[in-house]
């Protein structure tokens, strides 16, 4: 299968977690992937294109803003150039689905279309979220500053284009899954294909 050399290449550096690298920014205003499956522990790792994008948490029915209840806003990164050498990450803890956008105001990046999903099913899906941020009135950042993942030096993760030279897992994404096992292994195989073929 053509993904599955990919996938142990990229992987045989994580035992068992799964690291799912989600670009934003890159080419326009979009994420990608933006229709995601993760399972409980995956961590979701944001990478930041120009110019300046941020990632916040919301609830299906209210696209643009933050979610009432928990959630997570990885804060703006600027950036210029390529990317930004700084990354966030935001571990998965249930199946739950799990929506966002781009809370950039100035071009309002949400209405644009600037949204994601994890986990996503027939009832609830991205492109109805999609088509409501499209609709919706107001992009919103949390009043707060950042919360719900943490930012980290890309270069110290390893789903980065700048990987660890030591080829050891990044402190990061050790505690996302230990334990898995085999089955995590299998999952993270299978999440590496999705996010090569997309
Ligand atoms: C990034 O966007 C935010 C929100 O619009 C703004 O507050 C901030 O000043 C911007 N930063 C830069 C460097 O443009
Ligand atoms: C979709 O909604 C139906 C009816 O409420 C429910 O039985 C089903 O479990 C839901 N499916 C998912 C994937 O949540
Ligand atoms: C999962 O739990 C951690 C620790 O409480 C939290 O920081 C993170 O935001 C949660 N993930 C999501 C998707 O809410
Ligand atoms: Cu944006």
């Amino acid at each position: 299968m053509l993904f599955s050399t990919l996938a142990v290449t990229a992987f045989s550096a994580v035992a068992s977690a799964k690291t799912i690298r989600i670009d934003v920014g890159q080419g326009g205003l979009t994420f990608t992937p933006n229709d995601i499956t993760a399972a409980v522990g995956d961590i979701l790792e944001f990478h930041y294109h120009p110019k300046n994008h941020s990632v916040v948490a919301a609830d299906f029915a209210t696209p643009c803003k933050p979610k009432a209840e928990g959630g997570f806003y990885s804060g703006f990164f600027p950036t210029t150039g390529t990317e930004n050498s700084n990354v966030f990450q935001v571990e998965v803890n249930n199946t739950t689905p799990i929506w966002f956008y781009c809370s950039q105001s100035t071009g309002n990046h949400c209405g644009a279309g600037m949204v994601g999903a994890v986990n996503a099913n027939a009832n609830k899906t991205l492109a109805e979220f999609k088509a409501a941020a499209e609709k919706a009135s107001t992009n919103e950042s949390p009043k707060t500053g950042v919360f719900g993942g943490k930012v980290l030096a890309a270069s110290s993760t390893s789903s980065g284009a700048a990987t660890t030279t030591s080829g050891k897992p990044a402190a990061a994404t050790t505690n996302a899954a230990a334990g898995l096992g085999v089955s995590g292994m299998a999952a993270a195989v299978v999440g590496a294909a999705v996010v090569f073929a997309l």
